[in-house]
């Protein structure tokens, strides 16, 4: 059975970390099928959505820590194993949902933090984990967790690491809603469907416009803005949006 399932349904990528009997631990082996699958399937233009979720009781409990037991940890092995799978989430010009359920922990968290949305069913249980085992938080979690929270909780959950249950994480802003455990699958499939028959290349420029504002001045964004606005304005989606509200009607968007 592969570690990475993959599954294509109208228009939703669903992307399962299935290595059930360590709550998903992160190995290198399946780092680079998510890579691969981030790079050469995301991208295709059947591809309105990524749904990112685990197998069996939880979402993804960090880097498996029995894999390099007793190695060093080492800098280039780290950099090969994560960045692309970080920045292939961040950087798709698609939307990419986490659906959360069980344990997120360690580099698990920050694949989660690196999706444009967070979905967590209510028995989730988020935590930065790393100082546990004396390490810091990696895989992006640096970048993206002080941008969500703020420095002073970002620093709060990294040195202490707190078990955070879902509806302490949606207070804090760390995942966008919780919904029923028992209706979790259904809800994220609500959520997908609906990004799913969004503008899907506006939505593209949406994300890259928002992470762009994370080191740009006022007077950057205002002129980067104007850029990718003219590109919106030249897709298929922006015509029919328009003429669906000449024509009071519901747009019928084809991501193109
Ligand atoms: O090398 C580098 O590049 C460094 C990179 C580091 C990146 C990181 O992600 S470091 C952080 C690694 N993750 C952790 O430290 C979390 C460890 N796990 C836990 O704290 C807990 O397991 C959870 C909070 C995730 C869940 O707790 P619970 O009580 O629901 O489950 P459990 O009983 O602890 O775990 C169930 C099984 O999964 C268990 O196996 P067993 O005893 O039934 O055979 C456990 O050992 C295994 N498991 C859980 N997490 C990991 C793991 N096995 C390997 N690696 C794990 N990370």
């Amino acid at each position: 059975m592969s570690v990475l399932l993959t599954e294509l349904q109208e228009g939703i990528l669903t992307l399962t970390l299935n290595r059930p009997e360590a709550i998903n631990a992160l190995t290198t082996e399946m780092l680079k099928e998510l890579s691969r699958v981030l790079a050469k399937e995301a991208p295709l233009p059947e591809v309105r959505v990524v749904v990112l979720r685990g197998a069996g009781r939880g979402f993804c409990s960090g880097q498996d820590l029995r894999e390099f037991e007793g190695q060093q940890i080492s800098y280039k092995a780290h950099l090969r194993n994560y960045r692309s799978v970080v920045e292939g989430l961040a950087n798709l010009e698609k939307p990419v949902l986490a659906a959360i359920h069980g344990a997120a922990a360690g580099a698990g968290l920050s694949l989660a933090l690196a999706c444009d949305l967070r979905v967590a069913a209510a028995d989730a249980v988020l935590t930065t984990g790393f100082s546990k085992i004396g390490l810091i938080p990696d895989a992006g979690m640096n970048y993206h967790l002080p941008r969500l929270l703020g420095y002073a909780k970002a620093l709060e959950l990294s040195l202490l690491s707190p078990r955070l249950k879902a509806e302490e994480a949606l207070a804090l802003g760390l995942v966008n809603r919780v919904v029923a455990s028992e209706t979790f699958s259904e809800e994220v499939s609500k959520l997908a469907q609906e990004l799913a028959q969004g503008p899907t290349k506006t939505y593209g420029l949406i994300k890259r416009a928002l992470r762009k504002s994370a080191s740009a001045t006022l007077e950057e964004m205002l002129e980067y803005e104007a850029l990718l606005q003219e590109v919106a304005g030249r897709t298929e989606d922006h015509r029919e949006g328009v003429q669906a509200f000449y024509e009071k009607r519901p747009a019928r968007f084809q991501g193109k």
